[in-house]
């Protein structure tokens, strides 16, 4: 297949039927990889049974909460290890990533670049966040292109799809950050590796329920993380 959708869950079971069946409407040649936390809802035991309708489902169970960049490396070293697809695209599973913009990252990464969903370029968009919430999410990213040099309006998104080159050549075992700088030091390996990035627009819709783990804090830790990049040798 040409495709493997990364996609990682904590109590997700509301969305993720719902999710692998928009992506299996796409008509592309895809397969999932779910990777799950051990989600006391039970995503992970529907994943299993998602298969039966969905054979191209696979789930990367987990033995807890470890985090979401964590179920990233471990799910692209997945894709390197048991699947053949020459891209991957990596996806929330609350529809805050619209599975119909998955055609137009898959069609930029088709050319080598890596496609990286971007609310900031035009055509791109934003909805249900307040404007504090969109000023630092806005700031924080031409901060970060400032300091890193990264030719990307949108730093932090987690919308994207990876041609398999791309992601073989960066070392997943050195990777530094957590949380949203974890999205930010993928784009920036990736530039420093001498790959092109593109952005291809999407709309970011913010779940409707639940909260939302931004907080000062997290907000500080990226400034600092930024610079921690930029001063690493060997990036
Ligand atoms: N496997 C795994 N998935 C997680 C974890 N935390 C969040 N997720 C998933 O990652 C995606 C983004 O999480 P979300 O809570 O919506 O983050 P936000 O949109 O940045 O507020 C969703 O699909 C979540 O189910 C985690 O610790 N482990
Ligand atoms: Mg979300």
């Amino acid at each position: 297949m040409e495709i493997l959708v990364v996609i990682p869950t904590y109590n997700e079971a509301d969305n993720l039927p719902r999710l692998v069946a928009a992506l299996a409407s796409l008509g592309l040649d895809l397969g999932v990889l779910v990777v799950d936390d051990a989600s006391p809802d039970g995503t992970g035991q529907l994943a299993l049974g998602l298969r039966q309708t969905y054979p191209w489902v696979n789930l990367l169970p987990r033995r807890g909460k470890l985090g979401l960049g964590s179920a990233y490396v471990e799910g692209f070293h997945w894709a390197l290890e048991h699947s053949d697809a020459s891209l991957v695209v990596q996806m929330d599973a609350d529809f805050s990533h619209d599975p119909a913009a998955v055609p137009s990252l898959v069609k930029a990464a088709r050319g080598g670049a890596l496609a990286v969903g971007s609310r900031y370029v035009p055509g791109g968009q934003v909805k249900n966040w307040g404007l504090g919430r969109r000023m630092l999410s806005r700031g924080g990213s031409l901060y970060a292109r400032a300091i890193l040099g990264l030719p990307l309006r949108d730093v932090t998104g987690g919308f994207k799809c990876w041609p398999r080159a791309v992601l073989a050549s960066l070392d997943l075992s050195r990777l530094v950050s957590g949380g949203y700088a974890f999205q930010v030091e993928m784009n920036y390996r990736a530039h420093r590796g001498g790959h092109r990035l593109v952005e291809v627009p999407i709309c970011f819709e913010d779940r409707r329920v639940g909260h939302s783990k931004m907080t000062l804090g997290i907000g500080l830790e990226a400034l600092v993380v930024v610079w921690r990049l930029r001063l690493a040798r060997g990036i």
